[in-house]
């Protein structure tokens, strides 16, 4: 009842897959400096990410959960049968309140987790087999894009594909124009499309979430550090950096920095990059962009996903929406 399969592109390799590290070299040689938020994510930073979930200031994971534990009957009767697909599906904990609803529905149930981090999505699948007597799974390890350009076709009546969890604010306008293009043409007509998104709300709860009293976003962002020293042969220095978190009301989006507190230069070996910094600059690590509900609609259904019912909590401040195509 288990397949996983690491997709690689072997037809037409990317950059990156010719050359590892390439995004790293880019982010670090930019005006100011960046680094792609999937670094986050080695064994560590999984589990850390994974205490964030927990923690009291980070409200995400608890409203999303909250939510879905409300509308989750509700979205499997509106589908239906049908094939799950989750996009950066991590432990899949909240993907089981779907598992569950679908059960009690009596569907049949086909779940293809997509993940990074092949640790992860393997023990999180082994768990379902054993929870789920009933699951078929089949997992896929890579990129997203990779992913949804390899979908299998779906021997049920029809398939979800689910990004939830607010993952979408990592991707800047730009690239979140190009990820939802990517999801219509991995969809067929009628199919479906779920999508948890983090909404606007006040600076001093945002700033809150992201600057936790006990110190593991802090540490989360740092173990990016660690991850790129152990990948890449490097020397950062983690005591010499430091956490920045803060909301850009602007753009309405988190900003997390990791800071430089003196001057210094930092290699990575394997890369044969060498990188200074000057005293308090940083390294934008991640962006993590708030929506409005009405605006995040208009550019699904701009690319021919109309919503088909919307959920939020109390406080509205967590929306998931469920789209067709
Ligand atoms: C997994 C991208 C939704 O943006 O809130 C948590 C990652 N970063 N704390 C987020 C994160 C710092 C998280 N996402």
């Amino acid at each position: 009842r288990l397949q996983i399969e690491h997709l690689v592109n072997t037809a037409r390799p990317s950059d990156e897959e010719l050359h590892p590290g390439s995004d790293v070299i880019q982010g670090l040689s930019q005006q100011p400096k960046t680094l792609p938020p999937r670094y986050f994510y080695d064994d560590r930073g999984s589990q850390l990410f994974e205490q964030i979930c927990d923690l009291p200031e980070y409200y995400l994971t608890r409203t999303e959960t909250e939510i879905l534990q409300s509308c989750a009957s509700e979205i499997a009767e509106i589908t239906g049968t049908c094939e799950l697909v989750e996009l950066g599906s991590g432990s899949s904990t909240k993907t089981r309140l779907l598992l569950d609803a679908y059960q009690t529905a009596g569907h049949s149930l086909c779940y293809c987790p997509i993940d990074i981090s092949a640790g992860i999505l393997e023990s999180s699948a082994q768990s379902l087999l054993l929870d789920y007597p009933a699951l078929q799974v089949h997992g896929l390890v890579g990129t997203y894009e990779l992913a949804l350009q390899r979908l299998a076709p779906s021997h049920l009546p029809t398939r979800m594909i689910c990004f939830i969890g607010s993952t979408l604010g990592n991707l800047n306008p730009q690239e979140c124009d190009r990820f939802l293009e990517q999801i219509k043409n991995a969809l067929q007509p009628g199919e479906y499309f779920l999508l948890g998104i983090d909404l606007q709300k006040s600076k001093a709860q945002l700033e809150a979430a992201y600057n936790d009293r006990q110190g593991i976003t802090a540490a989360f962002n740092l173990n990016m550090l660690r991850h790129l020293n152990h990948r890449f042969e490097g020397t950062f220095d983690l005591t010499q950096f430091e956490h920045l978190a803060f909301y850009n009301e602007s753009q309405h989006q988190i900003e997390m920095h990791l800071r430089s507190v003196q001057s210094q230069v930092a290699q990575l070996k394997s890369l044969g990059l060498t990188v200074e910094f000057a005293l308090g600059e940083s390294i934008l690590s991640e962006i993590s962009r708030k929506f409005s509900l009405t605006k995040i609609q208009q550019d699904l259904e701009s690319k021919g996903l109309k919503s088909r019912q919307v959920w939020t909590d109390a406080k509205q401040w967590f929306g998931l929406i469920l789209c067709q195509l």
